[in-house]
């Protein structure tokens, strides 16, 4: 039996609310499968700790984490703490000590859910975000001199590394590999006014891009890669970009792609010497703290990924299909893309989805479009129509074998 020890830090905001729901996804799969158990170690660190003890996490906390397998976290923010004391505090620490260079942002327009953007069909919007995540400009080095007075300086520095920037372009080019679609890495710099760092990135982009042949390659400056990320989405494959950048474009891909209620979060480390944590990629969104409104399915798809990472690849398949029929069918959804359930809910929807077993929960769109395409002459574009035509065929079939 493979019994995995997470940690889980719910946080601050409607982290607790969709954690919660993560959470009952993974009771569900190690319920449901006899060789794969959870244990979990609930951490209560984030804002409310901080007003107990002045910290937001214990000294010790990253190295009570440490031994885990995974981290499960919900999200970091209140508003009545500065935003850098919170993040600073808790979130980018975990990222750097544990040397998660690699955040994995995914966002795909699944059926089932509208873009905002006019006339973009389901599937056809699937992009992953490629984030470097433990320093650019995100590392903590910097100060203030003189403040308060009118001859205050402050520098804040961009760090980048051979090693992390290395890193991370390539571990961009191996997910492209892997996920065989558009075979195209797109770069996102400032390189024309950043002459240092990102012209530097911009050439490790064009060493590493030389050991992959077979994927096409294209560099952008930040503010086109915005334009074009509304323009046509569909065009992108993986894009790799700063820790800054790879956020701000990570945003904006969840919301062209229905909402940052469904986008999940992997910061890897990529050495396994780590744990890795996995989280949404939206924050503590004050506005509907405590409403009970809260979309968990981004929540429930990084849980997905973190299965995927533990190396239980169809666990985390039933958990993708199961999010895919959810949006897929429309009948039990969250505010945020059109419906009025609550958070709880939809965790029972996708509990209801595991339990059930339907046609795609087993294997996720994809897998059931190229099975079937495999199979028979006409197979529709549409995800969304998979589900019918499976039904067709099973009613034909019925109807063939004289039921
Ligand atoms: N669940 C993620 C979260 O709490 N995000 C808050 C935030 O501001 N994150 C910035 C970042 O991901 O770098």
């Amino acid at each position: 039996m493979a019994e995995y020890n997470l940690a889980v830090i719910p946080g601050d905001g409607v982290g607790p609310e969709v954690i919660a729901e993560g959470r009952r996804v993974l009771e569900a799969i190690a319920a449901s499968d006899a060789g794969l158990n959870f244990t979990y170690t609930q951490f209560p660190w984030g804002s409310d700790y901080y007003r107990e003890t002045g910290l937001l996490m214990p000294e010790d906390g990253l190295q009570q984490l440490r031994a885990f397998d995974a981290i499960l976290f919900g999200a970091v923010g209140d508003p009545n703490i500065p935003d850098h004391i919170t993040l600073n505090g808790l979130l980018l620490p975990m990222r750097r000590y544990f040397d998660q260079g690699v955040c994995i942002r995914p966002s795909y327009l699944y059926p089932g859910v509208k873009s905002p953007l006019e006339g973009k069909k389901a599937g056809e919007i699937d992009l992953v975000i490629i984030r470097e995540n433990t320093e650019g400009e995100y590392a903590p080095v910097g100060g203030r001199l003189y403040p308060g007075t009118p001859h205050e300086i402050v520098i804040q520095s961009n760090v980048f590394t051979r090693r992390g920037t290395e890193r991370i372009i390539r571990a961009a080019f191996e997910y492209c590999v892997r996920r065989n679609k558009r075979n195209k890495v797109t770069s996102v710099t400032k390189s024309n006014a950043q002459a240092f760092g990102m012209v530097f990135w911009d050439e490790v982009f064009q060493e590493v891009a030389e050991e992959y042949p077979q994927i096409e390659t294209e560099s952008l400056l930040v503010d086109r890669a915005c334009m074009d990320l509304v323009r046509w989405p569909e065009a992108f494959d993986v894009m790799v970009a700063s820790n800054l950048f790879a956020d701000i474009l990570s945003d904006i891909a969840a919301v062209v792609t229905g909402s940052m209620g469904l986008a999940p979060s992997a910061n890897i480390n990529p050495e396994r010497e780590y744990p890795s944590m996995f989280e949404p990629v939206h924050g503590a969104a004050f506005d509907i703290t405590g409403k009970g409104i809260a979309n968990p399915l981004a929540t429930i798809s990084a849980v997905a990924m973190m299965l995927d990472h533990l190396g239980e690849p169809d666990a985390a398949k039933r958990v993708d299909g199961a999010v895919s029929q959810c949006l897929n069918q429309r009948r039990v959804l969250t505010p945020d893309i059109g419906g009025s359930a609550t958070t709880t809910q939809v965790g029972d929807e996708v509990l209801r989805l595991l339990g059930e077993g339907g046609p795609l929960t087993a294997e996720g769109p994809e897998r059931a479009l190229s099975r079937l395409r495999a199979k028979f002459d006409v197979v529709p574009d549409d995800v969304s129509l998979v589900d019918e035509l499976i039904e067709e065929r099973r009613q034909q079939a019925r109807k063939e074998g004289g039921e």
